[in-house]
This record gives structure tokens, sequence and C-alpha cells, in this order.
């Protein structure tokens, strides 16, 4: 009796677990971005690389992860942030930190560097004053050249980086979802990882999107499309999906029931976004 009421009892938890792994999928657990005091912890550093697209010397942060080995190879996931942030914002408001940390506690993600750097270029590159104008929207556009040229450079040039385009991945929100759209699709060889959370009107449409659909399809090992249903930019996304769904670009699709434009359903899909990447 009393082992056919351990078998009941490990059979009702074991599937109470299978429906708590399907809900899973979307929203991610308790606590996933608490920092915990038992885990080991990556270092965040700012650094600074030489811009000649801008002209100066620009901010980024660099993310390096618990046990970093200077030694060793590792991929490199660039994230980027929205219309009002900078090179800050994620760390200051979505503890990307925190969540890998717990994640990497797990055995959950890839080690990988994360850049994250400040995607508006030009001299002033603070959210100040109107963020929304034609010349710092078209910065986060100028942000390409920066990134392949300047940036991307620096980063390999100063850290051990695994080679070839499948160690290489952009993700972002926002403004950096469409950016990472734009140049995640625009450059396919440089990059096979692409997460855009809540992509802005920045997002390229057609075939601006998607000029080289072949070097694409060979290349894209992930492109991780998504957004909050509640968000007042969700056309944006369903839009994208709806041309690379005709376009046969396979990409994983999640929309975020009662999910707005901010950090909780951004930290939510980073979650996500970094189980996946460089698998
Ligand atoms: C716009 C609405 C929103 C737009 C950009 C945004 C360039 C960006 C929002 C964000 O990054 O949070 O029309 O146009």
């Amino acid at each position: 009796m009393e082992a056919l009421k351990t078998t009941a009892l490990i059979l009702s938890l074991a599937i109470s677990n299978l429906a708590f792994a399907q809900s899973d999928q979307l929203i991610a657990p308790d606590g996933f971005d608490k920092s915990n005091s038992s885990n080991p912890k990556g270092v965040v550093k700012e650094l600074v690389y030489p811009s000649k697209t801008v002209g100066v010397d620009r901010k980024a942060n660099i993310y390096l992860p618990p046990n970093y080995d200077p030694n060793q190879a590792y991929p490199v996931l660039y994230l980027l942030h929205g219309i009002g942030g900078d090179e800050r914002e994620w760390l200051d408001q979505g503890t990307p930190d925190v969540i890998l940390d717990n994640l990497y506690a797990e055995a959950k993600v890839q080690p990988m560097i994360v850049v994250l750097p400040n995607g508006r270029a030009m001299k002033n590159d603070r959210a100040e004053g109107d963020i929304f104008g034609a010349e710092p929207v078209k910065a986060f556009a100028t942000f390409e050249e920066d990134l392949l040229k300047n940036l991307i450079p620096f980063i390999e040039r100063n850290y051990k980086v695994k080679p070839g385009v499948e160690n290489r991945a952009v993700a972002g929100l926002s403004m950096g979802g469409g950016q990472s759209m734009n140049f995640g699709l625009g450059n396919p060889e440089h990059f096979a990882w692409v997460g855009s959370f809540s992509p802005a009107p920045n997002t390229k449409r057609g075939e601006a999107l998607l000029p080289r659909p072949y070097v694409t399809k060979s290349n894209l090992k992930l492109l991780f499309l998504s957004c909050g249903d509640k968000d007042n930019l969700m056309n944006v996304t369903t839009g994208a999906h709806e041309f690379l769904t005709e376009k046969g670009i396979p990409h994983t699709y999640r929309i975020l029931p009662d999910h707005y434009h901010d950090f909780k359903y951004w930290k939510n899909e980073l979650y996500f976004f970094a189980q996946l990447v460089f698998k």
C-alpha cells in the first residue's frame, strides 16, 4: 500500500512537472532574474573602442561568463538596447548578468561572451533630447557599419573568439530588435543567430530585410522573433512573421499573452533566447 502511494505520488509529481514544463516554454520560472549568492558570477566591464564610423572612441560593456578562461575561445552575442537606452540599459534594467549566471548554474546555456554596445552611432550617443528625431533614429542604422567594421574587430582583437558565422549572434529589444533583424538577415555571412524582442518600426520590410534569401537560408541557425500581445508595436512583429513565412525563412515565433513593451517581457525573452543560442 505504501509502495502504491509512493508510486502515485511520483506519477502525479511527474505529470505536474510535465504541465509546468509546457507553460515554462513561454514564461520564465520565478527567480530566474534574482541574484543567487551561491552561483558563480560572470564579470561585467566597460570597454572603449575606436570608431572610424563615428570618428570618436565609443563605450560598450562586456559580460564574461562565470569561470571565464582567457585562453579558451568563446562565441559572442551582441545584445542591443532600445530607443531610450544606451550601453547600460540592459545592465541597469534587464539584469542580463544575473539571468545568465543563473542559467550557467543550471548548465542551461553555452559559455559565451556578451557585448552590450551603444547602438546609437553618433558623436553624442546619450539618450537625451529628441530621441525620436531623424538624426538619432538614423544613427541606429549607422551602427551597422560601426558594429561590423569597428566593434566586432575590436572584440576579436582583444578576446579569444571562436571563428565562423556560427559563433556570432545579434539580439536586441525594440530598436535593437529592429537592428538585429536588419543586421542579422542583411549580413548572413556575419551572423547565424538572430533574436528580435518586440522589434520597432526601424525593422526593414520586404527585399530590404532579406536581400540575399539563399545565403540567409543556408547560414541562419536561429531567428527568434517575439512580441507581447499588449505591445503597441506588435504589427511590426506580425508583419515580419508573415513576410518570413512567405519567404520560407524558418523562425521561432512567440507571442506572449498579457505582456507589454517593457523589461518584464524583454528579460523573459532573453532567458529563452540565451538557452537556444550557440547550440
Ligand atoms: C517608433 C516607435 C517606437 C519608432 C521607434 C520606436 C523609429 C522604438 C521604441 C523602443 O526602442 O523602445 O515609431 O520609430
